[in-house]
């Protein structure tokens, strides 16, 4: 970071005071940002003694913790607000009131960021395909950094004086308070509805997430999902993914008269599907976006394709766990939206279904406002037992029950995730059992019952552990 002059520091303390809402691993980065520029800086947070208190720079001279302080923010020159803190918090809406302005970190960032940037947000596969393209570009000698929702902060990367491209996950939350972020090429991977508690709506969620192409210089279009097509000028350089025969110069999948699948840009094949270690349609998708994304970025293609068959994907999303008594476990406790269960049900259905086989799903957590019965034709598909988890585990019952539910589809309310393992045992081991694999994917978030996603995976994945050694 580039040390300021005594007038510049003098100019930023003069532009008034600059209020963190929430220090969390984002507000820190943003206290200590500012601080390091010269601002007069001051943090509120609801819990009365925030983790990240003792981490916060001297210089931070005011501190109020246990509720959002709603008169230091009708102080505030400007409101740099935590993505995990709603605009429609009572503080946070009054001082939008009163012209206060506020911005995320994502906005210090774009301001003061100097290299191009990489910006990828989607309801689902953000995090798959930001590592790969920060892998991509590492692989390819550029000194990147990796950063945003996939849990760094982006203003941490400013802390690289090397760093030649940043590439950022973007959620909704951090998107919402962005303007003009300028990004070198940006997407929207996919849409599927996710924090609509939050968002109110589809259309609140979908204008949230298409602020990434302000200021774009070229983009990425996901030609399966129309919610994707940015409204962006018409020779603004473009490249699109897809499940077809791509148009030239754009990237799809060709399939041969053997049946062998193919990576392709135009009618170039570039790369056999079986050649890549992460699985299903959805990656060969991921694998198209981070493709597409390193072109219109500079990286090299062949860089890139040696990169795609080492990538062995990220934990908890799809991935094998280990095999009890006949059945195959896998761990999806990444899925918490109805996207990317489905995702995950088509996926892993693909592989069992032509062995007669069927899944046993474990769904539920917190539902955000979500239509699980959108999910009802993948489960009558591929599934043959369902057991719910979680707070809104009778709710997603009712959902499911309100469609047209296959009479073949048994449901199970177990509440917790050991419950769910004992009545697996009930269930499969009648020999009328279908069941051939386990599939953790609950659609959900995971707060009522975990610290997050992880610690979910993690508790499922030790009590397969558990099975195993049961047998
Ligand atoms: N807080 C309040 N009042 C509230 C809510 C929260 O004061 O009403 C305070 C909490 O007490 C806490 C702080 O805000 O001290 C937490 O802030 P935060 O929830 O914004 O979390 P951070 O630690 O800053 O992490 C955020 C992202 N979290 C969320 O968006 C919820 C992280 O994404 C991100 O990695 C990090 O910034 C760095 O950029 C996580 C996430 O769950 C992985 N993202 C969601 C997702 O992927 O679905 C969007
Ligand atoms: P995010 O960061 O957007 O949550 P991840 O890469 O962590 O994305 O993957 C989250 C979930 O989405 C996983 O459960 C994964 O199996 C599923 N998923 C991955 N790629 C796709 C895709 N292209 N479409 C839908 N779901 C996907």
């Amino acid at each position: 970071m580039t040390t300021l002059t005594a007038t510049e520091t003098l100019l930023h303390k003069g532009s008034g005071l600059q209020v963190v809402v929430g220090l969390g691993q984002s507000g820190l980065s943003v206290a200590n940002y500012l601080t390091k520029q010269g601002y007069h800086v001051a943090v509120t947070d609801s819990q009365p003694t925030p983790a990240l208190a003792d981490q916060l720079p001297a210089a931070v001279d005011i501190r109020q913790f246990g509720a959002i302080d709603a008169e230091l923010l009708q102080q505030a020159a400007r409101i740099i607000i935590s993505p995990g803190i709603s605009l429609d918090t009572d503080a946070v809406a009054a001082a939008r009131r009163a012209n206060i302005p506020v911005v995320s970190d994502i906005q210090l960032f774009c301001e003061a960021c100097t290299v191009p940037i990489v910006a990828i947000t989607g309801s689902n596969a953000k995090s798959t395909v930001t590592t790969l393209v920060g892998q991509m570009a590492a692989d390819a000698g550029i000194n990147v950094g990796v950063g945003g929702n996939i849990g760094v902060p982006a203003l941490n990367l400013l802390a690289n004086p090397d760093m030649q491209l940043a590439v950022l996950e973007l959620s909704s939350f951090q998107l919402e308070t962005v303007t003009n972020l300028g990004a070198q090429v940006a997407t929207v991977l996919n849409m599927s509805p996710d924090h609509l508690d939050r968002h109110g709506d589809m259309l609140g969620y979908h204008q949230a997430k298409h602020r990434i192409f302000q200021g774009a210089k070229s983009v990425v279009i996901n030609r399966e999902d129309a919610l994707t097509r940015p409204l962006v000028a018409d020779n603004l350089p473009r490249l699109s993914t897809g499940i077809h025969a791509p148009d030239k110069g754009h990237y799809g999948l060709i399939t041969d008269p053997e049946g062998q699948i193919y990576l392709a840009r135009g009618t170039e094949r570039l790369l056999s599907a079986d050649k890549l270690q992460i699985k299903g349609r959805h990656n060969l998708l991921n694998a198209q976006a981070a493709l597409a994304l390193g072109e219109l970025a500079g990286l090299p293609l062949d860089s890139m394709l040696n990169t795609l068959q080492q990538f062995t994907g990220l934990e908890h999303r799809c991935q094998y766990v280990a095999t009890a008594a006949g059945l195959d476990y896998f761990n999806d406790s990444k899925g918490t939206n109805i996207g990317s269960t489905m995702a995950a049900i088509e996926g892993l259905g693909a592989v069992y279904a032509p062995k007669d086989g069927k899944l046993l799903l474990i769904l539920g957590g917190q539902g955000k406002g979500q239509q699980f019965g959108e999910l009802t034709p993948f489960i009558n598909k591929y599934v043959s037992q369902v057991l719910f988890i979680g707070e809104d585990a009778k709710q997603i019952e009712q959902h499911l029950r309100a469609t047209k539910l296959s009479d073949e589809v048994a449901l199970h309310q177990c509440q917790t995730l050991e419950s769910a393992f004992a009545t697996i045992q009930q269930v499969t081991t009648s020999s009328l059992s279908q069941v051939q694999a386990v599939l953790l994917s609950p659609a959900c978030a995971s707060f009522d019952q975990f610290s997050g996603y992880a610690a979910r995976g993690e508790h499922f994945s030790q009590l397969v552990s558990q099975l195993a050694t049961d047998i």
